[in-house]
């Protein structure tokens, strides 16, 4: 999609900090960091929110956890605890139409979420 800005990380037009990436996804940190780690897990396909999925995406969704996973040991949080979270449309504070699973570690979280 060419008016989306996590279309443009991919493609390198626009830079990001990449920490993990593969064939099918990047992860890089969060432009605004609401953790000490903040990383956002994208597929390389534009897809533009969860309700845009399809049972073929099924594996994709988990590489994106597995992803997050591999980040979580890179980072050094993956014994203390980490979040992730998808957020779906305005109403859950989507913001990017271009899904992302956020990675937010290194401090202590609270629930529920805001
Ligand atoms: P959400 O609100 O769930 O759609 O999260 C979008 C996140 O994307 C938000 O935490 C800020 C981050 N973000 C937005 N634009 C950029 C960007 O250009 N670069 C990076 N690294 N992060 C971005």
């Amino acid at each position: 999609m060419s008016n989306c800005i996590f279309c443009k990380i991919v493609s390198g037009d626009i830079p990001a900090e990449i920490i993990h990436e593969n064939d099918d996804l990047l992860v890089f940190r969060d432009l605004n960091p609401q953790a000490p780690t903040h990383a956002l897990v994208i597929p390389r396909r534009h897809i533009a929110t969860l309700n845009d999925m399809q049972a073929e995406d099924a594996e994709l969704i988990g590489k994106m956890h597995l992803a997050a996973k591999a980040v979580a040991e890179q980072e050094g949080i993956a014994d203390a605890g980490y979040r992730t979270v998808f957020n779906c449309n305005a109403g859950a504070g989507q913001t990017v139409y271009h899904i992302h699973l956020h990675v937010l570690g290194g401090r202590p979280m609270s629930w529920p979420p805001g």
